[in-house]
């Protein structure tokens, strides 16, 4: 890595072991690689155990894919609403979470599954944990793109007192080590318009799931 000498990047650590990489993957191109994926495994709606329709809208690339219907949360090769493999991870899209990564301090991250979220007004998703993963020592890297987001970051319990950060087009955010299995959400979308995305957000997250 070279030395930061007139400190253009802009790394901020929100946490032990999270960091907020800004405006890193605000190039086109990584939001053409969704728009390419959503055209082989659509953004759909997911159905959780309990019968309630997910609000985010989701889709995934890699060699694994979270889905969430009747029979529960997992990661499975195929998509169940084409009955094929989810499309390949683009090495562009892998290079950048292995790099961000890198940049906060897990160099050995190699992602099989990227689940990508899609959010429009109104839409939010509520605090949760990611435990599905079989390692829960790899970090999550995510990317933002499109209308700006509430994100909220709690602690390992459900109680613990959260923090608020708004992540913008091309933030990326890496989660590893302590902070694995914090409590997250985002908030309610607000109305708005991005150039790239429209009245939309997406979010892809880099996982080791297999
Ligand atoms: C902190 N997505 O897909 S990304 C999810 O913006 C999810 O769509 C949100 O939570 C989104 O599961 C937040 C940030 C994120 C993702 C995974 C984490 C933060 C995390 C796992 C552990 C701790
Ligand atoms: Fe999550």
């Amino acid at each position: 890595m070279q030395p930061d000498l007139f400190g253009t990047r802009r790394n901020e650590p929100i946490a032990p072991d999270a960091m907020i990489l800004r405006g890193i993957a605000a190039d086109p191109a990584i939001h053409h690689e969704v728009l390419r994926i959503a055209e082989i495994s659509p953004f759909r709606h997911m159905q959780t155990p309990g019968g309630k329709q997910i609000g985010v809208e989701m889709t995934n690339c890699g060699a694994l894919g979270w889905i969430s219907d009747r029979r529960g949360y997992r990661y499975e090769p195929e998509d169940p609403l084409t009955g094929k493999p989810w499309p390949p991870m683009p090495p562009s899209l892998q290079n950048l979470a292995e790099t961000a990564a890198a940049e906060a301090g897990f160099p050995d991250f190699h992602p099989d599954a990227c689940l990508i979220n899609r959010y429009v007004p109104g839409i939010k998703m509520g605090l949760h944990q990611d435990r599905d993963e079989a390692d829960l020592t790899a970090p999550i890297v995510s990317v933002s793109l499109g209308l700006p987001a509430i994100f909220q970051f709690g602690g390992p319990e459900r109680r613990d007192p959260v923090a608020r950060h708004t992540l913008h087009h091309g933030d990326v955010v890496v989660w590893g080590g302590v902070a694995r299995l914090n409590w997250h959400g985002i908030l309610t979308l607000r109305p708005g318009s991005h150039p790239l995305t429209g009245a939309a957000r997406i979010n892809l997250t880099f996982r080791r799931a297999g």
